[in-house]
């Protein structure tokens, strides 16, 4: 079968609506499909300031809600990424790779460390899509699902395993397998219910524009009430013309399977008013069992310790198979 690995950070407590249409949703169905790799990434927290009790309780919530959200340990490694070592060992092989300009690139740290200001902005958040190559080179995957954010992450993570393969193996024994990003065009990128130009984010997005996974469901549904969409009254999908309807509509369309041509023709004649209310109904009808079922996970540490400590077993095989060759074909002597 084929190997997927992604990861999601745990720094926000609860996951937001565009983390889980554009990212774990697809996890889930991928399980059947896939040899599945998933990680909570504490490393990837800690490149900007965590309280380290928020941090501990946060990683737990994570591992907690995506198994809520539908990943089967039977079916799938669920793990967290401190859990396994050699997550920063080959992190810091791929940063000796990495040219500083090249990773200057970056657009995600651009628009991040602007925000933060130089002085506050840390080396590991500059680093920090070096270490999501190793993440994903570790686990030899073939395919990366993400949200359309992560693509040019994913695209470094091609250019690296190329240049590895290239300098130091053959042609007919590569060291990486080159990964493809697996982005599913309709949910690659879910909008601020306030302002359906920017996506829908845990840091920069207005606390009505955030759907939050775990807020209480009555407050969510006040914020799809009160989206922000335009003067015309045609319910159409137009991300052009109508960014904040078509966002709706993808959002209304993927959590209850039903096809946005389907909804159109449902809503036609029908306000705006009727979308929003009816969305607002599917969604606590969906976010209802999720919370619940994720308050299970947590009340019982013991089972999902042990879950995430069996994900770190399986992982490691893995991923120390795949250390030892880049150690070995660097030019490392071997430890006794
Ligand atoms: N709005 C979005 N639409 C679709 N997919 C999204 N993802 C994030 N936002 C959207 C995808 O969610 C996965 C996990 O994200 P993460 O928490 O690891 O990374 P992130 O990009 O830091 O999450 P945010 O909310 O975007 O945080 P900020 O704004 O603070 O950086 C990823 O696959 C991501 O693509």
């Amino acid at each position: 079968r084929p190997r997927v690995l992604s990861g999601i950070q745990p720094t926000a407590g609860s996951f937001h609506l565009g983390n889980y249409l554009g990212a774990v949703r697809q996890w889930v169905a991928l399980q059947d499909t896939h040899d599945a790799f998933y990680m909570v990434v504490d490393l990837h927290a800690i490149t900007v300031p965590q309280d380290p009790a928020e941090l501990r309780a946060n990683t737990r919530l994570a591992a907690a809600q995506l198994l809520a959200a539908g990943l089967d340990p039977d079916r799938c490694t669920l793990f967290v990424q401190s859990h396994v070592p050699e997550h920063a060992q080959l992190g810091w092989v791929m940063n000796c790779l990495t040219g500083f300009g090249e990773a200057s690139r970056m657009t995600q740290f651009k628009d991040k460390s602007a925000k933060q200001g130089a002085d506050r902005t840390t080396v590991g958040l500059f680093t920090y899509p070096v270490l999501q190559v190793a993440d994903i080179l570790l686990y030899q995957a073939n395919a990366v699902p993400v949200g359309e954010d992560q693509r040019q992450h994913v695209e470094l993570t091609r250019d690296l395993a190329v240049r590895f393969n290239t300098r130091f193996g053959t042609a007919d024994d590569p060291t990486f397998i080159v990964p493809e990003p697996y982005i599913v065009k309709e949910t690659a990128k879910i909008y601020d219910l306030q302002d359906p130009a920017v996506k829908m984010s845990k840091s920069a997005s207005s606390p009505k524009g955030l759907v939050n996974l775990l807020d209480e469901p009555k407050a969510s549904a006040k914020k799809f009430k009160s989206a922000v969409t335009d003067t015309d009254t045609v319910i159409r999908f137009d991300p052009e013309v109508k960014p904040g309807v078509s966002n709706l509509l993808t959002i209304y369309a993927t959590l209850t399977q039903t096809s946005v041509p389907e909804l159109e023709e449902r809503y036609a004649g029908k306000g705006y008013g009727a979308l929003k209310t009816d969305l607002a109904e599917v969604f606590v009808e969906w976010v209802t069992p999720f919370r619940d079922r994720t308050q299970e996970y947590l009340g019982d540490p013991e089972t999902l310790d042990s879950i995430l400590a069996k994900g770190a077993e399986k992982a490691r095989a893995v991923a120390a198979e795949t250390l030892a060759t880049v150690y070995d074909r660097i030019g490392f002597v071997p430890a006794k």
